[in-house]
């Protein structure tokens, strides 16, 4: 048996490994029973795990239809949540058992040493066997194994294929305890259902943080009720969502679709809260303050004092909504007692419905403030706020530019973007940690290329694709502030011109997975051709999810497939969907019978590379009738805005007699698929 540590073989073999054979490996044996060791590509692992033990002539694990998830009362809402991806791709009923000992078919999820985040988990023929020290642990473990079995694991509606893993041991731990993604549902609202869908994927990357922009000059998104008001204070919170949940950008979307309005109730934020934990993501929200008010002067008639960015008059009780990009403009005052009963009152109702430690202040840009008041006055202002959240039992995020601010202390963070990074050692010496958000590699609102319908340019510009955001070291950005001094990394979804939530992950997917790379994987162990390699088969798992992202030129997209159970009536024309194709980056030629990837970089979508050159496929029926041609049929073309969506292979036939018939989809790459078709009588 021969074995290779992935560790000090990851620069020679990674490219190997990482794609494996892609279109030979996606073919199943013919036996639909057989155990083959077939995976779409063995190892493509991402975040790429600390240790990986690769048992090359060993047979891995097999999901069979008789597989139960064994495993303990802490540990079952990490193996419900397992099962639900295996029941609805496979189709096996997959019971989740607290009492018996693990069989060879089974999935062993159980207590044992592990690091912090951290778990061991071995496939092989004996079983699938998870061990962590926490729920969480074992979570991040699960998230692996559904990386070593085939991309149609993820797939909403079961298929068939050969649900088999590579042997391996994995041990594996963070390099960061902090993986964070932010989204602005100010600018543009997404909806708790958006929401959820993609931080449902964030999860399967290992992200653990979402920072929610639930607030800003275009659009207020959370409720904050009345209740539990402090004496004498007037303010109608209501008014917050009432009036300035209405509100979003006015420009900047694709063929000037308008910002999306809505907010967010109380049960609406805690849903989605809970949600995010049972996949181990915190939430933190933020308010921006003290600029990045002008919804809230919008609400608000108590704001507006003469001291802040609009002044009250009988005209204009309230600062007018403004839908454009601009920053800068807007701030509370900090002289007016209105402005602190109002931010504790905010603050103190999010803290209530936030179970995690962190409550973001922003603190970013705010032009005006300062030249109004002077750096010291922003610094007490914003200290305030902090002492604020202190009081709260919470600690505070904010921007780079409230690093200075005389509250801070150890606990709170410290989010680096651009602008003066010397301001961030006086942070850290205070005992915050730093947050690296650096704009230039980190900005999901970035365009990919100067051909990306949407976004902006501001923080990078030229090529700032997935590569660029992956390559760097956030521990080598600023003097001083190394591994000890950082809590993690994240990367901001702005919205200015991002509506809704599939031009949300087409912004973030695969940027985002490129982060989470950087946030979970030792330094030493990230290699940017590597992790090039292994995403090529991360993304036909986003395509099976239904997922969008931009199916970047940069990685050659596998292009797996898998079929599906038919069924028909005999004597009877029918047109039968026998298969799913995953294949990023393609189109489907005008007959519907040849896939291929998308070259026409002279489109506003630019070129895209898969591993088909070219893909036809021939259906044989099983009933000895002579073969026909396959017909592709995508639930999304491939364009400007969207990723090659799921595709469907469909073929005509006519079975004269009932009975159960297995069939084959051939591919001109060589790639064998069975499935069965059940004829009834007619
Ligand atoms: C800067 S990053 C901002 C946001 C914008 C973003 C657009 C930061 C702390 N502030 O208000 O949305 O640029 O890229």
């Amino acid at each position: 048996m021969s074995t290779c540590r992935w560790s000090s073989y990851a620069l020679t073999f990674g490219l190997v490994l990482g794609l494996g054979t892609p279109v030979a490996s996606a073919a199943i044996a013919d036996d639909p029973g057989a155990e083959a060791q077939t995976a779409d590509s063995p190892l493509a692992l991402v975040p790429k795990p600390s240790s990986v033990e690769v048992k090359q002539n060993s047979r891995g694990y097999t999901l069979s239809p008789g597989s139960r998830i064994v495993t303990s009362n802490a540990y079952r809402p990490v193996a419900e949540l397992l099962a639900q991806t295996l029941r609805r791709s496979t189709g096996y009923r997959v019971p989740v058992v607290t009492s018996g000992r693990a069989r060879a078919s089974d999935i062993a999820i159980s207590r044992g040493d592990a690091p912090s985040e951290g778990y061991s988990l071995t496939a092989s023929s004996s079983g699938a066997k998870i061990t962590a020290a926490t729920p969480e642990g074992a979570f991040n473990a699960t998230q692996t194994l559904r990386q070593l079995l085939p991309a149609a694991v993820e797939s909403p509606t079961s298929v068939r294929t050969q649900w088999s893993t590579p042997a391996v041991t994995i041990s594996d731990a963070p390099r960061f305890a902090y993986r964070g993604v932010m989204i602005d549902v100010a600018r543009s609202f997404q909806t708790p259902a958006e929401l959820k869908n993609t931080i449902n994927t964030l999860a399967a990357y290992k992200i653990n943080r979402v920072h929610l922009h639930v607030a800003d000059d275009q659009g207020w998104r959370i409720q904050i009720t009345n209740s539990g008001k402090a004496a004498g204070d007037t303010i109608d919170y209501s008014r917050l969502t009432s009036v300035s949940g209405k509100t979003a950008m006015t420009e900047g979307g694709y063929q000037n679709e308008a910002g999306h309005t809505g907010f967010y109730t109380q049960d609406d934020y805690r849903s989605i809260v809970r949600y995010a934990q049972s996949r181990f993501i915190q939430i933190i929200p933020e308010i921006d303050l003290p600029g990045h008010t002008n919804a809230a002067l919008h609400a608000i008639p108590e704001l507006n004092t003469a001291g802040s960015s609009h002044t009250s008059t009988a005209q204009e009780p309230t600062a007018p909504a403004n839908g454009t990009g601009n920053v800068g403009y807007s701030y509370l005052d900090p002289d007016s007692a209105a402005s602190m009963t109002f931010i504790r009152h905010v603050l103190t109702q999010l803290a209530a419905i936030t179970p995690g430690n962190l409550l973001h202040v922003g603190g970013d840009e705010s032009h005006d403030f300062v030249a109004r008041y002077g750096k010291d006055r922003f610094n007490t202002f914003v200290g305030s706020v902090l002492g604020v959240v202190h009081s709260l039992g919470k600690s505070a995020d904010g921007w780079n530019e409230i690093s200075r601010t005389p509250e801070i202390t150890s606990g709170d963070q410290v989010q680096y973007w651009a602008g003066d990074t010397s301001t961030l050692p006086d942070a850290t010496a205070a005992g915050a940690k730093v947050i690296m958000s650096r704009g230039s590699s980190s900005y999901l609102d970035m365009k990919y290329n100067s051909k990306t319908p949407i976004g902006l340019t501001w923080a990078c510009s030229g090529i700032c694709d997935f590569p660029q955001y992956y390559n760097w070291d956030p521990a080598k950005v600023v003097n001083g502030i190394g591994d000890a001094e950082i809590s993690g990394v994240e990367a901001p979804m702005w919205s200015e011109t991002v509506r809704g939530q599939s031009q949300a992950q087409f912004m973030i997917f695969p940027r985002a997975i490129a982060f989470a790379e950087m946030g979970w994987t030792a330094q030493s162990q990230r290699d940017v051709g590597d992790f090039t390699s292994r995403l090529s088969a991360v993304g036909p798992r986003l395509t099976a999810a239904g997922a969008n992202f931009y199916d970047s030129p940069y990685a050659t997209w596998q292009a797996p497939i898998a079929s599906t159970d038919a069924s028909g009536v005999a004597r009877r024309q029918t047109t039968y969907d026998l298969g799913r194709l995953f294949a990023p980056g393609t189109v489907i030629a005008d007959n519907g019978q040849q896939v291929g990837p998308d070259t026409n970089a002279g489109d506003a979508d630019g070129a895209s590379a898969s591993v088909l050159t070219s893909l036809r496929t021939t259906i044989s029926w099983g009933d000895g009738t002579p073969s026909t041609a396959g017909t592709f049929t995508a639930a999304q073309a491939r364009d400007a805005l969207h990723s090659t969506g799921t595709i469907s292979v469909t073929g005509q036939h006519t079975y004269q007699k009932p009975g159960r018939y297995t069939g084959t989809i051939s591919g001109s790459d060589g790639r064998q698929v069975p499935f069965t078709v059940t004829v009834r009588p007619r």
